[in-house]
This record gives structure tokens, sequence and C-alpha cells, in this order.
């Protein structure tokens, strides 16, 4: 990218009424967190297909997921899940990550790959099945003590098939109360991230299907709850950018896990077909971050979680990580454009196009010039991609093997 382009770029942001120079700030602000699990092996419930050099043990999941911050300068934490990435000694992993130059982010408890957990894990009419669910997620929270980090992230894959299989009062109160054993374990600098999913493993009902259970559960327990979108968790039509508005409003707004929802679930890079929908979000979140009224509100945006949740099926999935990180910061930098005042204007003069056009005008600009200077200037590869293609990181790897770890 030549200065030039980039001059011109500043140019007309300048003209439109942009502080360039806080934009860049933003953008290196914004740090997205990879999956453990994106790097192994993964598949649907058809087919795995093996890939050669997937890593063999966590310790090789954060060398992998090393090359993604190396390459990008923006994804500097990597979520791990629990058993996946159970090892003997958690400071091992910790110190492991940190000599990568990475950390350890939210720590996930999993409660739905047991036989115990057919019927349910917090929401299973068994009490000693609730129990031993319960046990692991405190578990989890000590993990999530020992290697210092800050979230524990939920998902369930609770739910029933058929009308009248379980007692969907009986359920909500279970759950109540085995979240509230552990988000009593909880310090006070930690937080807990609500996941919901409307479908899928179960298909008639599950536990926690929307953002409104998710929301309620959320305030029931108090206030280091919080709700995480997972933006592969919808039905199409949802609004997506307007759930996320009103979580931020309400401060609820705890985290992301982006992908696609074309699959429905954890599978495809996100943005991959839908770049305006992420567009949208990421502009009310841009709205939320500059809003002089509501500082709380800013303060939520300010204190995301972002995190891929993507397991990549048929491509390469170091490259397919960093193209998911590209996707997000493209989107951000496109939101961070938007002329809120002159939005604030047209919408208060309840002016449909003039709005409309605000908000189009910023997602048409090209900020490829953008994000090559704030590369540059984080001392990033300026075409990240290219730059990992010709490290030959993805052909040392091989000599792992095929058969490495998966979910
Ligand atoms: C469930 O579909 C989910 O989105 C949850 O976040 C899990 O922890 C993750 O996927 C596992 O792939
Ligand atoms: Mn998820």
């Amino acid at each position: 990218m030549s200065d030039k382009q980039y001059a011109l770029f500043e140019e007309q942001q300048r003209a439109r009424g942009i502080d360039i120079e806080k934009v860049k700030n933003k953008i290196k602000q914004l740090k997205v967190e990879t999956p453990s699990w994106g790097f192994g092996d993964s598949g649907t419930r058809f087919k795995v297909f093996e890939q050669e050099g997937v890593p063999r043990d966590p310790f090789e999941k954060f060398e992998d997921a090393a090359q993604v911050h190396k390459f990008t300068g923006s994804s500097p934490s990597v979520a791990i899940h629990i058993p996946w990435d159970k090892v003997d000694d958690y400071k091992a992993l910790k110190s492991h990550a940190e000599s990568l130059g990475l950390s350890i982010g939210a720590v996930n408890p999993n409660v739905f790959q047991d036989d115990d957990y057919k019927f349910g894990s917090i929401t299973n009419a068994d009490p000693a099945v609730r129990k031993k669910a319960t046990d692991h997620l405190l578990e989890c929270v000590d993990i999530a003590k020992e290697v210092e980090s800050k979230a524990v992230s939920l998902w369930f894959a609770d739910g029933t098939n058929y009308p009248g299989q379980a007692d969907f009062r009986k359920r909500k109160n279970w759950m109540q109360e085995c979240l509230q054993t552990m988000y009593n374990r909880l310090d006070d600098d930690m937080r807990m991230l609500i996941e919901y999913k409307f479908f899928e493993p179960a298909f008639y009902h599950t536990d926690l299907a929307d953002w409104g259970m998710a929301f309620n559960m959320a305030n029931k327990l108090g206030s280091k709850a919080e709700v995480l979108v997972d933006t592969g968790h919808h039905p199409q039509a949802a609004n997506i950018e307007h759930i996320v508005a009103y979580l931020l409003d309400e401060k609820r707004l705890g985290g992301f896990h982006f992908n696609s929802r074309k699959y429905a679930d954890d599978d495809l890079i996100v943005a991959a077909h839908n770049p305006h929908e992420i567009f949208l979000i990421m502009q009310q979140i841009v709205a939320a971050e500059e809003d002089k009224e509501d500082p709380g509100a800013s303060r939520t945006a300010a204190n995301i979680a972002y995190m891929l949740d993507q397991c990549h099926n048929i491509e390469p999935k170091i490259p397919a990580m960093i193209r998911s990180i590209l996707n997000v910061q493209n989107l951000y930098a496109k939101a961070c454009l938007v002329n809120l005042e002159e939005l604030r204007e047209a919408q208060e003069k309840q002016d449909v196009l003039w709005a409309e056009e605000v908000v189009r005008e910023a997602y048409e600009c090209d900020v490829s010039p953008l994000l090559k200077a704030v590369r540059e200037e984080i001392g990033a590869a300026v075409d990240p991609m290219k730059a990992y293609r010709e490290s030959g990181y993805g052909e040392k790897i091989l000599s792992r093997g095929k058969g490495g770890a998966s979910w």
C-alpha cells in the first residue's frame, strides 16, 4: 500500500468529519480471541476429515494460535475447553502460552460429552448428574483462577427432543441453582458469560434458547454474569444487532463468539457470507463506545470479550483463523467510519433515507489503506494471509502427521 493511497484515504475521511487517528487507536485496541478447539480436527456428524499437521495436544494448539497472533498482531489470547484441553499442569500451559506471547482466555466447561449428560447436565432430573455437572463448573472456575483467566464461558447442550419429555419449569430452577453455586465461586474481578442457542443438539426445546433467557439468568445471578452472543445461534431472520444494542443498554453484553450461521453453528468463517450483518453489529458497538451520555454502555462495550468460535472442517485451520480476524477488523474499521453526529441528526429529523445513507456510506468505504497502516504501526504483517503462506509454518507442521487432537 503506497503512502499516496493512505494519504488520499485520510484526506477523504477528514472531509467526512472522521478523526482517523482515533479510529486507528480503536482498531489497535480490538483484540479477538481464538478458540483452542478450532486448531484441532473437527467435522460434522457425517464425517471428520482428518488434516495433516493438526496439533497433537493443547501445547501445540497454542503454538498454532501464536502464528495467528504473530501475523495479525490482534489475537493475543486463546480460549480453552475442558476436558479437551485438560493437562496435568495448568501453570505449565500458562507459561507455555506466555513464552509464545499469548495468554489463556476464557475457560469453557464441557458438560455435553459424557454419557451421564444424555438427558441434560445442570437441568437433569437426577440430582447426582446435576452435582457432577456443577462440580465440573466449579473445577473450571478453579482452573481459570490458576491460569489467571478472568472469564468462564458457559454453553449447555441441555434440552429435550419431545413434548412432555421433561418439566420446563423444574429445569429452569435447577439450572439457576447450579449456576448460582458456580457464580458464588467467582472472584470479584471474574465474570461468567452465558451463551444461548435455540436448537441443537436438542431439537424440541433448549433450556437457554435465546438472549432473553440468558439475560434473565444473568440478572438473577448478579453483576458478574453477562450474556455471550454467538452469531451462529440465531434463527435466520433474527436481528442480532438489535439484540446487541439492547444488551449494551442493559450493561449485560459480555462477549461474542463469531462464526457464520449458514451452518447454524461454529464452523464457517465469520462474515464469509454476511459481512453487512457483522458490520451492523459492530456499528451498534461503536455507537455505544462513543456514547458520552451513557458511560455505562461505553464501559460495557469497551469490556466485550471478542472470540472466534469456529472449527474449520475442510480448509486449513491457521490461515482460516487469520482470515477471520481480518474480517472482524475490516468490519469494525468500517463501523468506526460512521459519522455518528450526522447519524444522530438524521435520526432526530426522522429522515429515513439520510440515516440509512450515513450508515451505508461507511460500509462502502474501502478500509484497506487504513488497516495496512495500522498493521504497519503495530508491527504485524501488512498482508497477514500472504505472510503466513510464505512463512513455511504450514509445511513445517506437516511432520506432526494426521490424527491430531479433535474435539
Ligand atoms: C455450542 O454450539 C458452542 O457454540 C459453544 O460455545 C461450545 O462451547 C462450542 O460451540 C464448542 O464448539
Ligand atoms: Mn459458541
